[in-house]
């Protein structure tokens, strides 16, 4: 998929670096940009020091996830001023399930910083004055002690500032320092600083700010209510989520990333840890163009980058055909049971010389492929208040069983012929309704007969559900195809998921 000008353009880079050595403030600008369309990611790294700062200082723009601010367009240093407030604030991780973040900026990842390299950075770091901790802040594109860890402790309704020279271009992690350092970091406080070469990057049609995390709460994956950090998981480095801009869904369905056929495609990606190392991959792209670990040597035509914790990557890709790509972690439960998933939607025409067409949605995404899981949310929510309705569990459930059970039981509740049998109208659920909770919980094997048909295959147990989930699915299962109709409570199923695993084939 690369293009052929890219490496034209390559060669010219690295010519004009062999003949001038260090990129001048003069041989920069938006002339250089229109005519030397391709990055300095060929030029050998060096460091810049343009001298002092010229012209009038600058307020930096500062965007939220998944945008990045636009490109810098400068050819001269500046002194850049980036103002960044800290705020811890409840936000969902995931639907109906809540988190107390620690924020640079109010978002997780924080604020997107961009400057260009030569600039004077005066940082000034505030602290909320609701905040309950200390912060501070250490930046990868940061010389000197501490990455500004050391010049920048912050106590609540406090500021400070403290002022580095962007010696080095690349894409830069910055993070909390502050002790318990990883407490910090695994509740949100990193982000992303790119530090532009002279010359810009390479004009593309989007960019987008994507940063991984991995999260560690008290209760199970998508436990409903409150959930509170769990340091023993963390250290332990067994989390509960990893996602994608520290919330599941902050990227698919009304949330994706969004981009034309026939256009380029600039992710910069980020991996704040605390402990995983991302296997970032595009279902159904293949990246033109990687620098890895941000650094200035590109790599072409790569499948999945390594982003280590604390590392980014600039990931770059041409839209070819429509659908729907797929972001993962391609260590690939971490992908379906933990939310590192995100989806970049390609409107335009079909290129069927390139591929022949079909979505790939269903295939890969489940009950992510709507993204709409607010029934859930609201049976949980009348859980908890001692409301729920039996209504109100079909609506969860029936959310539920789409991309969990449906997979083999057919979103009809039909199964497939000799392989997954039945739900709707079945004989066996109709004869004993409650064994349903055990063979969810526990799973099943060996030979059944529904309806007058054998099968003797094997459902794997639904581990992954919670009890409440598992109580939503199965009510609206018996209210569901002209089964017999009846309600199971949370407290019902953790009876059953406690109690010992049945012979196999119990009862036949
Ligand atoms: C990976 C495929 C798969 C998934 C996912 C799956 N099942 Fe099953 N299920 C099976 C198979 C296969 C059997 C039959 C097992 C056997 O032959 O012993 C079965 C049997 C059953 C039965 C008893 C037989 C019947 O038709 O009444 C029930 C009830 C059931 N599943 C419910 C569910 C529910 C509810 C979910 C979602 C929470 C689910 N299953 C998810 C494959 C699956
Ligand atoms: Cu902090």
């Amino acid at each position: 998929m690369t293009r052929p000008y890219l490496y034209v353009a390559a060669v010219a880079m690295l010519a004009l670096a062999a003949c001038s050595g260090k990129p001048s403030a003069s041989s920069s600008g938006p002339a250089a940009n229109a005519t030397a369309p391709v990055t300095s990611t060929s030029v050998a790294s060096e460091r810049g020091d343009f001298g002092p700062p010229q012209g009038e200082p600058i307020h930096a723009v500062l965007t939220s996830p998944p945008h990045v601010p636009p490109p810098i367009h400068r050819n001269y240093p500046a002194k850049v001023i980036v103002e960044l407030e800290v705020v811890e604030k409840e936000m969902p991780i995931s639907e109906g399930v809540s988190y107390t973040f620690w924020t640079f900026g109010g978002t997780v990842p924080g604020s997107f910083i961009r400057v260009r390299q030569g600039d004077t950075v005066e940082f000034h770091l505030k602290n909320a004055p609701d905040s309950k901790m200390p912060h501070n802040i250490d930046l990868h594109g940061v010389t000197g002690p501490g990455g500004g860890a050391a010049s920048s402790f912050t106590a609540p309704g406090h500021e400070s500032q403290f002022t580095f020279k962007a010696l080095n271009q690349g894409i830069y992690v910055y993070h909390c320092a502050t002790a318990p350092v990883g407490m910090h970091i695994a509740n949100g406080m990193y982000g992303l600083i790119l530090v532009e070469p002279p010359e810009g990057l390479s004009p593309v049609d989007h960019e987008y700010y994507v940063m991984q995390g991995d999260f560690y709460t008290t209760g199970k994956y998508r436990e409903k209510g409150h959930q509170p950090f769990d340091m023993e998981k963390a250290i332990d480095e067994h989390p509960t989520y990893v996602l994608f801009n520290g919330r599941e869904g902050s990227i698919t369905g009304d949330n994706a990333l969004t981009a034309k056929t026939d256009q380029k495609v600039r992710l910069f990606v980020g991996n704040g840890g605390p402990n995983l190392v991302s296997s970032f991959h595009v279902i159904g792209e293949i990246f033109d163009k990687v620098q890895p670990e941000g650094g200035t040597v590109a790599q072409h035509n790569v499948q999945t980058t390594l982003i280590p914790s604390g590392g980014a990557a600039i990931v770059e890709f041409h839209t070819d055909v429509p659908g729907s790509y797929v972001l993962v972690d391609h260590s690939i439960f971490r992908a379906f049971n933990k939310g590192a998933l995100g989806i970049l939607k390609v409107d335009g025409a079909e290129n069927k010389a390139i591929y022949s067409g079909k979505e790939v949605d269903s295939v890969y995404l489940g009950d992510r492929a709507g993204a709409n899981l607010q029934a859930v949310s609201t049976a949980a929510k009348a859980h908890a208040a001692g409301t729920l309705t039996k209504d109100e569990q079909i609506a969860a459930g029936k959310q539920l069983f789409a991309g969990t059970c449906s997979v083999c039981h057919q979103a009809n509740g039909e199964g497939l012929p000799n392989v997954f049998p039945p739900l709707a109208k079945s004989d066996l659920l109709a004869a004993d309704p409650k064994r349903a909770m055990t063979i969810v919980t526990h799973g099943l094997t060996g030979k059944v007969t529904v309806n007058g048909h054998e099968y003797d295959s094997v459902m794997p147990p639904m581990s992954q559900l919670t009890d409440d989930e598992v109580a939503n699915i199965l009510t609206y299962v018996l209210n569901s195809w002209g089964n017999p109709g009846g309600q199971f409570s949370k407290d019902e199923v953790a009876k059953a998921r406690a109690a010992a695993t049945p012979a196999p084939a119990a009862g036949h």
